[in-house]
């Protein structure tokens, strides 16, 4: 199959499921073209039968605003007759299936045809989609959509319940991991030169937006350190990382507080780990947790979204409410003071993960509807291409 993927570049759970899925299918054969604005932050620099696309937003002293939405479509438009596409696939709704909507009708102006396919992340539905600027065009978009999927089932009934969504069947696709990269076996002790004899690792990975709740991370360490010592590793960048630097000079815990900035590979930083930290305000999926999870790092979180979809509660990790600092770290103290269950919890963890959330079977479910939104349109599969070819390959990089 040929397969076109719009999402965000920059970091962002949507963006590296994305990647990571559009890796795993070029693995399995298929073709895969990214067509978005930057190199997706977890794309290698050349990967056999992965094409780069980018969008280019020509500037024009009129627009204040420019309609990257608009060159999006023409860039979709123009890849799909170019490469003989099958299915445009676009992660997150907004402006993306907008954006494919408006590629196909081109398309279909010309007589030919394509298959959107949107999966909704998260934000897209909760937020942005809901907002009155947005909410119209995104109930739109799902709509004109001919295959939906949501990361959860919590996603899956907000969607209905914000957009109605007359007519569209939204499926639940989990996101999902490499066992193979998140292994706690695989990786070497990356931190150790950091920690203290004798100190337990907590770890936070987030993009540090206000829904992530980090001065909550930081309030939470601050009372788990007091009983079990343990440093803090904060990973990722956003607006509000100032707030819990902040947080942690006041609550004078700053000198066991690390912020690593943006790191493209977590996996070896969760290898060392001990608990994780995720204390969302909401959160559809909670990608960052499974990958904790699967490197074997039992989770702490709020008991929001789809969370408890992905953490069990006292098996794998423990949920609270929303704000309640307190009760998460009574739960971190707990996992972390009994070695012993804190091995069962960590073992418990990597299995689940691999049981419920492991890239072959997740990819084999997008393989699958790709495969039916083919059948739908009543067109063969276009063939991909024999590779590698190096030049070939070299030349389309980027093109
Ligand atoms: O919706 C967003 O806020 C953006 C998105 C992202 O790119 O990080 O996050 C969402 O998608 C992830 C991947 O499916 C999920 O794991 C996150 O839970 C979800 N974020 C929220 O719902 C806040």
């Amino acid at each position: 199959m040929k397969i076109g993927i719009t999402c965000y570049p920059t970091y962002g759970g949507s963006g590296a499921v994305a990647t990571e899925l559009g890796i795993a299918l070029a693995a399995r054969g298929h073709e895969v073209h990214f067509i978005t604005y930057q190199q997706p932050f977890r794309l290698p620099n050349f990967l056999p039968r992965i094409f780069f696309h980018e969008v280019d937003v020509g500037r024009y002293p009129l627009f204040e605003y420019p309609p990257y939405d608009l060159a999006l479509a023409v860039r979709m438009h123009e890849v799909v007759r170019a490469h003989g596409l099958d299915v445009l696939h676009c992660h997150y709704a907004l402006p993306h299936a907008t954006s494919a909507w408006i590629a196909r009708e081109m398309l279909r102006d010309k007589g030919d045809d394509v298959q959107v396919v949107t999966t909704l992340h998260g934000t897209d539905i909760t937020i942005v989609g809901q907002d009155p600027s947005f909410h119209a065009i995104t109930k739109f978009s799902i709509e004109r959509s001919n295959f939906v999927t949501a990361v959860s089932e919590y996603l899956r009934r907000e969607t209905l319940a914000a957009f109605g969504c007359s007519g569209c069947a939204v499926e639940v696709i989990h996101n999902f991991v490499d066992p193979v990269v998140y292994d706690r076996a695989a990786h070497p002790p990356a931190l150790s030169w950091l920690v203290p004899r004798g100190r337990k690792v907590i770890m936070h990975v987030s993009n540090m937006r206000a829904v992530k709740r980090v001065r909550d991370v930081v309030r939470t360490f601050a009372r788990v350190t007091a009983e079990v010592p343990s440093v803090l590793f904060m990973v990722g960048d956003g607006p509000e990382r100032v707030d819990a630097e902040q947080e942690a000079r006041a609550l004078g815990v700053e000198r066991q507080v690390h912020f690593l900035g943006k790191l493209e590979a977590v996996a070896p930083l969760l290898a060392g780990a001990d608990l994780f930290l995720l204390p969302s305000q909401s959160e559809s999926f909670g990608l960052s947790a499974l990958e904790a999870l699967a490197s074997g790092v039992p989770v702490v979180a709020s008991d929001a979204g789809g969370l408890s979809e992905v953490v069990r509660e006292g098996v794998t990790g423990a949920l609270c409410p929303v704000g309640d600092v307190e009760g998460m770290a009574a739960a971190g103290i707990e996992i972390l003071r009994d070695a012993e269950r804190w091995r069962a919890m960590s073992e418990a963890a990597a299995q689940d993960a691999r049981d419920r959330f492991t890239l072959e079977k997740v990819v084999a479910r997008y393989e699958a509807l790709y495969d039916r939104a083919i059948a739908a349109s009543g067109r063969a599969p276009r063939p991909t291409r024999p590779f590698p070819t190096p030049a070939e390959g070299v030349a389309t990089l980027g093109a």
